[in-house]
């Protein structure tokens, strides 16, 4: 199994998180997204990933994109350490929270999404850091706000085992940190970013255990 990642992608991030928490060996090959004007762009990895982003699982000859596409396969192929419940209110909640990070969060402070705001849109590096911070917050409140009152909330995001929806939550704070944002309006998330940060799995895969890692 190959996955072509970045130390600093969140989204290889969370596809990390999901394949140590089930013990899967992998190769990893780094593209570098700033090197060369972004080697995600080149036409090598084009061919790869027609988004032109990263991760893509590669797996017996099958090319996978869309890190939560990514997980759930890893969790029909390797159901050992299920990341998802086994009721469907359940998974659905897991979904949700997954969702609101990897569909309402991340996009917005995407780097091609912020090359846009500073290119084409001309906008000063100021303006760049208050969209990327605006963008965090509004998402670390929902997260918040779904975690916080829910009796299914537990040591992780759902009951007392990790789920997908903590290998999103641990990539999106380490995000939320790197931009300065502020946590301290998010005591769920930080009690359950610290829970994760106890693991093995959540540890190896941080972005400054990567071999890319700079
Ligand atoms: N929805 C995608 C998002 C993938 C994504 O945005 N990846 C970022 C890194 S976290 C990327 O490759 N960005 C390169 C660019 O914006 O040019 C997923 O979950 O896999």
């Amino acid at each position: 199994m190959k996955l072509y990642t970045y130390f600093r992608s969140s989204a290889a991030y969370r596809v990390r998180i999901a394949l140590n928490l089930k013990g899967i060996k992998y190769d990893a090959a780094p593209v570098h997204l700033l090197r060369n004007g972004g080697e995600q762009l080149s036409e090598a990895y084009r061919a790869i990933n027609p988004a032109m982003l990263l991760p893509t699982l590669e797996d017996e000859g099958n090319l996978i994109g869309q890190s939560l596409a990514i997980i759930e396969y890893l969790e029909e192929t390797h159901p050992q350490m299920p990341l998802l419940p086994t009721d469907p209110a359940g998974r659905a909640r897991v979904r949700s929270l997954a969702l609101t990070v990897a569909a309402d969060t991340h996009p917005l402070g995407n780097l091609r999404v912020l090359k846009y705001v500073t290119g084409e849109l001309a906008q000063p590096e100021e303006v760049k850091l208050a969209w990327q911070q605006h963008w965090l917050r509004t998402g670390m409140a929902t997260l918040e706000a779904l975690l916080a009152h829910d009796t299914r909330t537990g040591r992780y995001c759902h009951g007392d085992s990790p789920t997908l929806a903590d290998c999103c939550l641990v990539p999106q704070v380490f995000a939320a940190l790197r931009f300065d944002v502020d946590l301290a309006p998010y005591p769920t998330i930080q009690r359950i970013h610290a829970a994760c940060s106890e693991l093995p799995a959540f540890q190896q895969a941080h972005p400054a255990q990567q071999p890319d890692a700079e």
